[in-house]
Formats: structure tokens, C-alpha cells, sequence
């Protein structure tokens, strides 16, 4: 089975003014239609993969053959990073807030709301050149902030991700330019807490 893209789960421009309809529009049309595509091209030349979930691709990504594993792993990494990313969004104002449950593991790891925030920003801003901000959760409840670079993730580590930030330029650019910390600044009113929170319930 062919990998596809999914719909979005709201209308391209119900994330305004946070993040413009144009810019989700060409984000997930051209940019995540690419990756399922180019997935989709290299999986044609290692038929093997093509029993693989999406998970499991990335879960193992060290077992895809080396002929194709750079390919693999940047789209088959883009195609899951932005799977979630659409879900881990909402129109502002409706996304929740996170679960006592989260609220207590972010307060255990980070003291408070505003300092997680300030690191998790930290994140995404020094990521050098393209990639993500993540807030990952152990089995036993712990948070930790990584970042990876590229269509990386903490999958491809073995770890669970919650929460993570697009920090490419294609995810801001044509609203807020080279301001990333203005992007990562406004897009905290559009999480999806109510999402995060289900994830960190199935750690
Ligand atoms: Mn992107």
C-alpha cells in the first residue's frame, strides 16, 4: 500500500492569523505531498518496505537498505513529523490545555509553564538550519526537550514524542520571514493541548 496524504483536520486558513492559510496550504500540498511521494518512489526500489507502517520506518530506520536509507529516512521522516504536527495544531482557542496529568510532568520537569516554554523555544531557535523541536515523554512519565535536525525524530530513537515544532522556514516564512522566535512565539496559540495530552497518556 502506497503511503498517502492525509486531509488536514481543519480548514487551511482556520489557523489565522497565527499561521496564514497560504502558508499551510503550500506546507502541507506541496511540501508533505512531496514526502509521501518521494517515500513512496523510494520505497518502489526496495519492495521490502512496502509492508512497513510509517512507524515502523521509522522505528527502524537503521534496518532499511543503505541504498535507499537517506531517502527513507528524510521523507519517510517528513511524512510522519508533519502527519503529526497537523493533528498537534488547532484553531486557537480550542485546543485545551494540557491534562493534570501533563501539567504535573511539566511542572516536575521544568518548575512552570513559562520556563518550559522558554526552553522548549530555546529548542527550536537553536536548532541550526532546519529541523524540530520536540517534548518527549518516557514510560515512566518524564518530560525531556530534544531537537533533531532535518525530517528526524525521536521515533527514530526509540522515543515518544508529544508535542513538536516545524522549525523549517517553509513552516513560517512567508509571515514572519527570518523571525523564527516570532513563529515559535504566536504558535503556542494554536496547540493542540487537548492532542498532546492523549499522546501523553499512550506513552
Ligand atoms: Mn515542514
Amino acid at each position: 500500500m502506497a503511503h498517502t496524504l492525509p486531509a488536514l483536520p481543519y480548514a487551511p486558513d482556520a489557523l489565522e492569523p497565527h499561521i496564514d492559510a497560504q502558508t499551510m496550504q503550500i506546507h502541507h500540498g506541496k511540501h508533505h505531498q512531496a514526502y509521501v511521494n518521494n517515500l513512496n518512489a523510494a520505497i518502489e526500489k526496495a519492495p521490502e518496505l512496502a509492508s512497513w507502517s510509517l512507524d515502523d520506518i521509522c522505528r527502524n530506520i537503521a534496518k532499511v537498505p543503505e541504498a535507499v536509507r537517506g531517502a527513507v529516512r528524510n521523507n519517510g521522516g517528513g511524512h510522519w513529523n508533519h502527519s503529526l504536527f497537523w493533528q498537534l495544531m488547532a484553531p486557537a482557542g480550542s485546543g485545551g490545555a494540557p491534562s493534570a496529568a501533563l501539567g504535573d510532568a511539566l511542572k516536575n520537569a521544568f518548575t512552570d509553564e513559562k520556563t518550559f516554554k522558554e526552553k522548549f523555544v530555546a529548542a527550536g531557535v537553536g536548532r541550526f538550519g532546519s529541523g524540530w523541536a520536540w517534548l518527549v515523554a518516557a514510560k515512566d512519565g518524564s518530560l525531556m526537550i530534544e531537537s533533531t535536525p532535518n525530517q528526524d525524530n525521536p521515533l527514530m530513537d526509540g522515543k515518544h514524542a508529544i508535542l513538536g515544532c516545524d522549525v523549517w522556514e517553509h513552516a513560517y516564512y512567508l509571515k514572519y520571514q527570518n523571525k523564527r522566535p516570532d513563529y515559535i512565539a504566536a504558535w503556542w496559540n494554536v496547540v493542540n493541548w487537548n492532542e498532546v495530552s492523549k499522546r501523553y497518556d499512550a506513552r
